[in-house]
């Protein structure tokens, strides 16, 4: 860990079930325990579901951390913090209602392609919801592999 240097990592938080903007808080707070400093956080917004509509309006909101994890170590600790609160993964329905759900949306200007982990977030630039909180927080952040900012694909 001593010979690592500060990585800037792009989350995506969103809940739909339960008392939203609490397990948006309590992810926040273990963020910010586990993964590294928030260096800068978007408002909560409330938008309508993507991709599989019949369910609750999310809160939804993205966050910049400094963080010393490698993207692989970020997301084991994503999986973690939404099986804290109570996040199950058995029988989950595709994009269905979920307490909480962490996405790391950029590392650096990585990126990765295996099979556990997919950087840029290969939806983020489809989805309206992560645009407009990204907008907030880093407008002028390019996307690596399409090279348009934050504000051109919106
Ligand atoms: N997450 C999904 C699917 N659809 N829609 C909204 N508005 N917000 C989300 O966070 C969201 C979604 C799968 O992760
Ligand atoms: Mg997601
Ligand atoms: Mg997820």
């Amino acid at each position: 860990m001593s010979n690592r240097k500060s990585q800037e990592v792009t989350l995506g938080l969103g809940s739909n079930l339960g008392d939203k903007k609490e397990n948006i808080e309590n992810a926040i707070k273990e963020i910010a325990a586990t993964i590294g400093d928030i260096a800068i956080k978007s408002s909560q917004i409330e938008t309508a579901p993507w991709g599989n509509i019949s369910q609750e309006n999310f809160i939804n909101c993205c966050l910049t951390v400094n963080t010393y994890l490698t993207p692989t170590e970020c997301l084991k600790t994503c999986l973690n913090i939404e099986a804290n609160l109570g996040r199950a993964r058995d029988n989950q329905v595709h994009w269905g209602p979920r307490i909480i759900d962490i996405d790391i949306l950029f590392y650096n200007e990585l990126i990765l392609n295996s099979d556990q982990l997919i950087i840029p977030h290969p939806f983020l630039h489809e989805r309206d919801f992560v645009l407009q909180s990204l907008k907030e927080i880093c407008p002028d952040k390019v996307h690596p592999i399409i090279n348009k900012t934050i504000s051109e694909l919106l």
